[in-house]
Protein backbone atom coordinates (compact mmCIF):
# COMPACT_ATOMS: atom_id res chain seq x y z
CA UNK A 1 0.00 0.00 0.00
CA UNK A 2 3.27 2.46 0.13
CA UNK A 3 2.86 3.85 -2.98
CA UNK A 4 -0.75 5.04 -2.29
CA UNK A 5 0.35 6.76 0.27
CA UNK A 6 1.42 10.51 -0.09
CA UNK A 7 5.57 10.48 -0.99
CA UNK A 8 6.98 12.37 1.90
CA UNK A 9 8.84 15.81 1.79
CA UNK A 10 12.33 15.51 1.87
CA UNK A 11 12.09 12.69 -0.97
CA UNK A 12 9.77 14.89 -3.25
CA UNK A 13 12.45 17.70 -2.96
CA UNK A 14 15.46 15.06 -3.55
CA UNK A 15 13.89 14.06 -6.67
CA UNK A 16 13.93 17.76 -7.72
CA UNK A 17 10.55 19.31 -6.62
CA UNK A 18 10.75 23.24 -5.39
CA UNK A 19 8.22 22.55 -2.34
CA UNK A 20 6.06 26.08 -1.39
CA UNK A 21 7.83 25.25 1.81
CA UNK A 22 10.73 23.35 2.50
CA UNK A 23 11.22 20.00 4.60
CA UNK A 24 13.07 20.70 7.42
CA UNK A 25 15.93 18.56 9.82
CA UNK A 26 18.73 19.63 11.48
CA UNK A 27 22.25 18.11 11.58
CA UNK A 28 23.41 17.25 15.09
CA UNK A 29 19.39 17.77 15.80
CA UNK A 30 20.27 14.93 18.48
CA UNK A 31 22.16 15.80 21.23
CA UNK A 32 23.38 17.56 23.94
CA UNK A 33 20.97 20.69 23.89
CA UNK A 34 18.55 18.98 24.63
CA UNK A 35 17.70 18.14 28.24
CA UNK A 36 16.17 14.53 27.59
CA UNK A 37 19.42 13.51 25.56
CA UNK A 38 21.76 14.63 28.83
CA UNK A 39 19.65 12.67 30.98
CA UNK A 40 19.84 9.57 28.91
CA UNK A 41 23.60 10.50 28.16
CA UNK A 42 23.98 10.50 32.29
CA UNK A 43 22.76 7.38 32.42
CA UNK A 44 25.36 5.51 29.72
CA UNK A 45 28.36 4.37 31.12
CA UNK A 46 29.85 6.08 27.81
CA UNK A 47 28.80 7.40 24.23
CA UNK A 48 29.89 4.16 22.26
CA UNK A 49 27.46 2.44 24.20
CA UNK A 50 24.97 4.46 23.34
CA UNK A 51 25.44 4.21 19.99
CA UNK A 52 25.54 0.82 20.03
CA UNK A 53 22.84 -0.13 21.94
CA UNK A 54 19.57 -0.02 19.84
CA UNK A 55 17.26 1.04 22.36
CA UNK A 56 18.76 3.95 22.96
CA UNK A 57 19.92 5.07 19.72
CA UNK A 58 16.22 4.55 18.70
CA UNK A 59 15.13 6.63 21.83
CA UNK A 60 17.69 9.41 21.17
CA UNK A 61 16.73 9.66 17.10
CA UNK A 62 13.38 9.92 17.79
CA UNK A 63 13.38 12.36 20.78
CA UNK A 64 13.92 15.86 18.26
CA UNK A 65 11.09 13.93 16.31
CA UNK A 66 8.52 14.03 18.98
CA UNK A 67 9.81 17.80 20.04
CA UNK A 68 9.77 19.39 17.05
CA UNK A 69 8.26 17.59 14.42
CA UNK A 70 11.49 17.45 12.18
CA UNK A 71 10.38 16.03 8.11
CA UNK A 72 13.77 14.06 8.60
CA UNK A 73 15.28 11.84 11.45
CA UNK A 74 18.80 10.86 11.25
CA UNK A 75 19.96 7.81 12.95
CA UNK A 76 22.11 8.58 15.87
CA UNK A 77 25.63 6.77 15.70
CA UNK A 78 28.80 8.53 14.81
CA UNK A 79 31.23 8.87 11.91
CA UNK A 80 34.09 6.74 14.26
CA UNK A 81 32.17 3.58 13.99
CA UNK A 82 33.89 3.08 11.40
CA UNK A 83 37.52 3.08 11.92
CA UNK A 84 36.59 1.22 15.59
CA UNK A 85 34.78 -1.66 12.96
CA UNK A 86 38.04 -1.33 10.94
CA UNK A 87 40.05 -2.52 14.43
CA UNK A 88 41.29 1.14 15.77
CA UNK A 89 40.64 1.82 19.25
CA UNK A 90 38.30 4.32 19.64
CA UNK A 91 36.80 5.98 23.15
CA UNK A 92 35.22 9.36 24.13
CA UNK A 93 36.82 11.15 26.69
CA UNK A 94 33.76 13.06 28.68
CA UNK A 95 34.27 17.15 27.63
CA UNK A 96 37.02 16.50 25.36
CA UNK A 97 35.52 14.56 22.31
CA UNK A 98 36.21 11.56 20.60
CA UNK A 99 40.04 9.37 20.81
CA UNK A 100 41.68 7.06 18.34
CA UNK A 101 44.65 5.62 18.92
CA UNK A 102 47.03 7.67 16.35
CA UNK A 103 47.05 5.40 13.22
CA UNK A 104 50.73 4.99 11.99
CA UNK A 105 51.88 4.26 7.87
CA UNK A 106 52.85 0.31 9.07
CA UNK A 107 48.99 0.22 10.27
CA UNK A 108 47.13 0.38 7.42
CA UNK A 109 47.56 -2.79 5.81
CA UNK A 110 46.29 -4.07 8.73
CA UNK A 111 42.98 -2.71 8.30
CA UNK A 112 40.04 -4.87 7.21
CA UNK A 113 36.40 -4.49 6.34
CA UNK A 114 34.92 -7.88 6.92
CA UNK A 115 33.71 -7.14 10.63
CA UNK A 116 31.67 -4.33 9.91
CA UNK A 117 28.76 -6.58 9.44
CA UNK A 118 28.79 -8.19 12.89
CA UNK A 119 30.63 -5.04 14.79
CA UNK A 120 28.12 -2.62 13.33
CA UNK A 121 25.03 -5.00 13.51
CA UNK A 122 23.17 -2.54 16.31
CA UNK A 123 23.32 -0.02 13.61
CA UNK A 124 21.28 -1.60 11.63
CA UNK A 125 18.75 -2.95 14.03
CA UNK A 126 18.28 0.52 15.06
CA UNK A 127 17.70 1.46 11.76
CA UNK A 128 15.27 -1.07 11.46
CA UNK A 129 13.47 -0.18 15.00
CA UNK A 130 13.18 3.32 13.98
CA UNK A 131 11.75 2.50 10.34
CA UNK A 132 8.52 0.96 12.54
CA UNK A 133 8.40 3.87 15.35
CA UNK A 134 8.94 6.67 12.72
CA UNK A 135 6.05 8.63 12.36
CA UNK A 136 4.76 7.68 8.68
CA UNK A 137 5.77 11.59 7.57
CA UNK A 138 9.25 11.60 8.56
CA UNK A 139 12.28 10.48 6.62
CA UNK A 140 15.01 8.47 7.82
CA UNK A 141 18.24 9.48 6.75
CA UNK A 142 22.00 7.31 7.48
CA UNK A 143 25.38 8.67 7.31
CA UNK A 144 28.74 8.03 7.22
CA UNK A 145 32.09 10.33 7.22
CA UNK A 146 33.61 10.91 4.28
CA UNK A 147 37.13 9.22 3.83
CA UNK A 148 39.34 12.25 3.87
CA UNK A 149 37.47 13.48 7.34
CA UNK A 150 37.28 10.04 8.97
CA UNK A 151 41.66 9.98 8.18
CA UNK A 152 41.73 12.80 9.70
CA UNK A 153 40.69 11.40 12.91
CA UNK A 154 42.15 8.22 12.38
CA UNK A 155 45.67 9.88 11.82
CA UNK A 156 45.72 12.67 14.74
CA UNK A 157 43.71 10.50 16.92
CA UNK A 158 41.84 13.37 17.67
CA UNK A 159 40.14 16.19 16.04
CA UNK A 160 42.29 19.21 15.10
CA UNK A 161 41.67 22.55 13.07
CA UNK A 162 44.31 22.49 10.36
CA UNK A 163 44.18 18.54 10.32
CA UNK A 164 48.45 19.11 10.23
CA UNK A 165 48.81 15.60 10.74
CA UNK A 166 46.61 14.29 8.48
CA UNK A 167 48.33 16.60 6.15
CA UNK A 168 51.91 15.81 6.18
CA UNK A 169 50.90 11.82 7.01
CA UNK A 170 49.56 12.42 2.94
CA UNK A 171 52.76 13.93 2.01
CA UNK A 172 55.27 11.52 3.49
CA UNK A 173 53.75 8.39 3.15
CA UNK A 174 51.60 8.67 0.26
CA UNK A 175 51.43 5.00 -0.72
CA UNK A 176 50.21 4.66 2.52
CA UNK A 177 47.74 7.49 2.39
CA UNK A 178 46.21 6.19 -0.72
CA UNK A 179 46.04 2.43 0.92
CA UNK A 180 43.96 4.35 3.49
CA UNK A 181 41.73 6.56 1.89
CA UNK A 182 41.15 3.22 -0.58
CA UNK A 183 40.11 1.09 2.82
CA UNK A 184 37.64 3.92 4.02
CA UNK A 185 35.78 4.29 0.27
CA UNK A 186 35.00 0.61 0.47
CA UNK A 187 34.28 0.63 4.30
CA UNK A 188 31.74 3.11 3.51
CA UNK A 189 30.32 1.68 1.08
CA UNK A 190 29.57 -1.37 2.63
CA UNK A 191 28.32 0.97 5.69
CA UNK A 192 26.01 2.85 3.79
CA UNK A 193 24.59 -0.42 1.40
CA UNK A 194 24.18 -1.87 4.98
CA UNK A 195 22.55 0.78 6.18
CA UNK A 196 20.14 1.47 3.14
CA UNK A 197 19.09 -2.35 3.51
CA UNK A 198 17.85 -2.13 7.04
CA UNK A 199 16.07 0.60 6.44
CA UNK A 200 17.82 4.18 5.61
CA UNK A 201 15.88 6.12 2.94
CA UNK A 202 18.38 8.90 2.53
CA UNK A 203 22.34 8.64 3.12
CA UNK A 204 24.52 11.80 3.68
CA UNK A 205 28.37 11.61 3.36
CA UNK A 206 29.95 14.34 6.14
CA UNK A 207 33.45 15.96 4.76
CA UNK A 208 33.49 17.89 7.53
CA UNK A 209 36.63 18.83 7.03
CA UNK A 210 37.00 19.62 3.28
CA UNK A 211 38.64 23.27 4.46
CA UNK A 212 41.72 22.07 5.05
CA UNK A 213 42.37 20.22 2.06
CA UNK A 214 44.94 21.68 -0.14
CA UNK A 215 43.30 22.71 -3.72
CA UNK A 216 45.52 20.87 -5.57
CA UNK A 217 44.95 17.61 -3.18
CA UNK A 218 40.87 17.87 -3.37
CA UNK A 219 40.51 15.72 -6.15
CA UNK A 220 42.51 12.86 -4.26
CA UNK A 221 41.98 13.43 -1.06
CA UNK A 222 38.43 13.94 -1.48
CA UNK A 223 36.57 14.61 -4.49
CA UNK A 224 37.68 11.45 -6.27
CA UNK A 225 36.55 9.16 -3.45
CA UNK A 226 32.88 10.56 -2.52
CA UNK A 227 32.41 9.70 -6.59
CA UNK A 228 33.55 6.51 -5.97
CA UNK A 229 31.49 5.82 -3.31
CA UNK A 230 28.42 7.15 -4.76
CA UNK A 231 29.00 5.54 -7.33
CA UNK A 232 29.23 2.06 -4.95
CA UNK A 233 26.04 3.20 -3.10
CA UNK A 234 23.84 3.34 -6.30
CA UNK A 235 25.42 0.27 -7.88
CA UNK A 236 24.18 -1.76 -4.88
CA UNK A 237 21.49 0.34 -3.09
CA UNK A 238 19.77 1.85 -6.07
CA UNK A 239 17.12 4.46 -5.40
CA UNK A 240 18.40 5.96 -2.37
CA UNK A 241 19.31 9.49 -2.71
CA UNK A 242 23.29 10.27 -1.59
CA UNK A 243 23.66 13.83 -0.09
CA UNK A 244 26.92 15.51 0.31
CA UNK A 245 28.40 17.95 2.95
CA UNK A 246 31.86 19.24 2.38
CA UNK A 247 32.19 21.97 5.19
CA UNK A 248 33.82 25.14 4.11
CA UNK A 249 34.96 23.70 0.87
CA UNK A 250 34.96 27.51 -0.90
CA UNK A 251 35.42 27.72 -4.51
CA UNK A 252 35.41 24.12 -4.35
CA UNK A 253 32.26 23.85 -3.68
CA UNK A 254 31.95 23.25 -7.69
CA UNK A 255 34.48 20.41 -7.51
CA UNK A 256 31.69 18.93 -5.50
CA UNK A 257 28.72 19.82 -7.26
CA UNK A 258 30.04 17.96 -10.09
CA UNK A 259 29.66 14.60 -8.18
CA UNK A 260 26.21 15.01 -9.19
CA UNK A 261 25.02 13.53 -5.72
CA UNK A 262 21.02 14.18 -5.24
CA UNK A 263 21.87 16.59 -2.49
CA UNK A 264 24.63 19.16 -1.73
CA UNK A 265 24.58 20.66 1.77
CA UNK A 266 26.01 24.51 1.52
CA UNK A 267 27.71 25.73 5.18
CA UNK A 268 26.58 29.40 6.30
CA UNK A 269 29.65 30.91 4.58
CA UNK A 270 28.27 29.93 0.82
CA UNK A 271 26.31 32.86 -0.72
CA UNK A 272 22.85 31.57 -2.16
CA UNK A 273 22.53 33.86 -4.71
CA UNK A 274 25.84 32.78 -5.92
CA UNK A 275 25.04 29.30 -5.13
CA UNK A 276 21.37 29.00 -6.46
CA UNK A 277 23.58 30.00 -10.17
CA UNK A 278 26.46 28.31 -10.20
CA UNK A 279 25.62 24.44 -8.75
CA UNK A 280 23.52 22.10 -10.62
CA UNK A 281 23.18 19.49 -8.01
CA UNK A 282 19.47 18.74 -7.96
CA UNK A 283 18.72 19.43 -4.42
CA UNK A 284 20.43 21.78 -2.40
CA UNK A 285 20.15 22.13 1.39
CA UNK A 286 21.46 24.27 4.23
CA UNK A 287 22.67 26.87 5.79
CA UNK A 288 21.66 29.14 8.06
CA UNK A 289 24.54 30.15 10.51
CA UNK A 290 23.99 28.01 13.72
CA UNK A 291 24.89 31.09 15.65
CA UNK A 292 21.28 33.17 14.44
CA UNK A 293 19.98 29.92 15.86
CA UNK A 294 21.35 30.26 19.26
CA UNK A 295 20.55 33.92 18.95
CA UNK A 296 16.91 33.83 18.34
CA UNK A 297 14.50 36.70 17.74
CA UNK A 298 15.49 38.82 14.56
CA UNK A 299 18.16 37.81 14.02
CA UNK A 300 16.38 34.08 13.26
CA UNK A 301 14.02 35.38 11.53
CA UNK A 302 15.40 37.53 8.96
CA UNK A 303 18.02 34.93 7.88
CA UNK A 304 15.42 32.41 7.83
CA UNK A 305 13.39 34.54 5.16
CA UNK A 306 15.83 35.72 3.53
CA UNK A 307 17.40 31.55 3.40
CA UNK A 308 13.48 30.90 1.83
CA UNK A 309 13.53 33.63 -0.96
CA UNK A 310 16.74 33.24 -2.44
CA UNK A 311 15.87 28.74 -2.60
CA UNK A 312 12.09 30.13 -3.98
CA UNK A 313 11.62 27.72 -6.82
CA UNK A 314 14.70 25.23 -6.48
CA UNK A 315 14.46 21.99 -4.65
CA UNK A 316 15.68 22.69 -1.31
CA UNK A 317 15.94 21.43 2.49
CA UNK A 318 15.96 23.47 4.84
CA UNK A 319 18.93 23.24 7.41
CA UNK A 320 21.93 24.93 9.36
CA UNK A 321 24.82 25.69 7.65
CA UNK A 322 26.70 23.01 10.79
CA UNK A 323 25.42 21.21 13.50
CA UNK A 324 22.94 22.68 16.10
CA UNK A 325 25.67 24.17 19.15
CA UNK A 326 25.24 22.73 22.37
CA UNK A 327 24.21 26.23 23.68
CA UNK A 328 20.97 26.42 21.43
CA UNK A 329 17.55 27.26 23.20
CA UNK A 330 15.23 24.62 22.39
CA UNK A 331 12.57 27.48 22.09
CA UNK A 332 14.45 28.86 19.43
CA UNK A 333 14.18 25.56 17.15
CA UNK A 334 10.63 25.42 18.14
CA UNK A 335 10.54 28.77 16.47
CA UNK A 336 12.77 27.63 13.83
CA UNK A 337 10.33 25.37 12.41
CA UNK A 338 7.65 27.15 12.57
CA UNK A 339 9.03 30.13 10.65
CA UNK A 340 9.71 27.58 8.08
CA UNK A 341 6.67 26.00 7.69
CA UNK A 342 5.10 29.69 7.62
CA UNK A 343 3.27 29.67 4.32
CA UNK A 344 4.79 32.65 2.24
CA UNK A 345 7.97 32.44 1.05
O1 LIG B 1 27.26 13.48 24.39
C1 LIG B 1 28.38 13.54 23.92
O2 LIG B 1 29.41 13.81 24.56
C2 LIG B 1 28.58 13.20 22.48
C3 LIG B 1 28.52 14.29 21.49
C4 LIG B 1 28.30 13.61 20.15
C5 LIG B 1 27.07 13.41 19.50
C6 LIG B 1 25.71 13.82 19.98
C7 LIG B 1 29.31 13.00 19.33
C8 LIG B 1 30.75 12.88 19.60
N1 LIG B 1 28.71 12.47 18.20
C9 LIG B 1 27.33 12.70 18.26
C10 LIG B 1 26.33 12.20 17.30
C11 LIG B 1 26.55 12.38 15.87
N2 LIG B 1 27.76 12.59 15.26
C12 LIG B 1 25.55 12.29 14.87
C13 LIG B 1 24.12 11.81 15.06
C14 LIG B 1 23.05 12.62 15.45
C15 LIG B 1 22.63 13.93 14.92
O3 LIG B 1 23.23 14.51 13.98
O4 LIG B 1 21.62 14.39 15.44
C16 LIG B 1 26.16 12.57 13.64
C17 LIG B 1 25.50 12.67 12.29
C18 LIG B 1 27.55 12.74 13.91
C19 LIG B 1 28.54 12.96 12.86
C20 LIG B 1 29.90 13.37 13.24
N3 LIG B 1 30.70 12.92 14.26
C21 LIG B 1 30.66 14.28 12.47
C22 LIG B 1 30.18 14.95 11.19
C23 LIG B 1 29.27 16.09 11.44
C24 LIG B 1 29.90 17.33 12.03
O5 LIG B 1 29.46 17.72 13.12
O6 LIG B 1 30.78 17.92 11.38
C25 LIG B 1 31.91 14.43 13.09
C26 LIG B 1 33.05 15.33 12.64
C27 LIG B 1 31.93 13.56 14.22
C28 LIG B 1 33.05 13.32 15.16
C29 LIG B 1 32.63 13.64 16.54
N4 LIG B 1 31.89 12.81 17.35
C30 LIG B 1 31.59 13.43 18.52
C31 LIG B 1 32.17 14.72 18.48
C32 LIG B 1 32.09 15.72 19.60
C33 LIG B 1 32.80 14.86 17.22
C34 LIG B 1 33.56 16.08 16.72
C35 LIG B 1 34.83 16.19 17.48
C36 LIG B 1 35.92 17.08 17.00
O7 LIG B 1 36.07 17.37 15.81
O8 LIG B 1 36.71 17.45 17.88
Amino acid sequence: MADLKKEKLMLRALRGEALACPPIWLMRQAGRYLPEYRALRAKATNFLELCLAPDLAEEITLQPIRRFGFDAAILFADILLVPSALGRKLWFQDGEGPRLEPLAARDVAALTRSAIPERLSPVFETIKRLRKSLPVETTLIGFGGAPWTVATYMIAGAGSDDSGAARLFALQEPKAFAALINVLVDATVDYLVAQARAGAEVLQLFESWAATIPAESIAAFSVGPLERIVEGVRAKAPGVPVMIFPRGAGTNYLRYDAIGADALSLDAHVSLEAAVGMLKTRCLQGNLDPFRLIAGGKPLEESVRHIRRAMNGRAFIFNLGHGVRQETPVEHVAQLVSLVREAAA
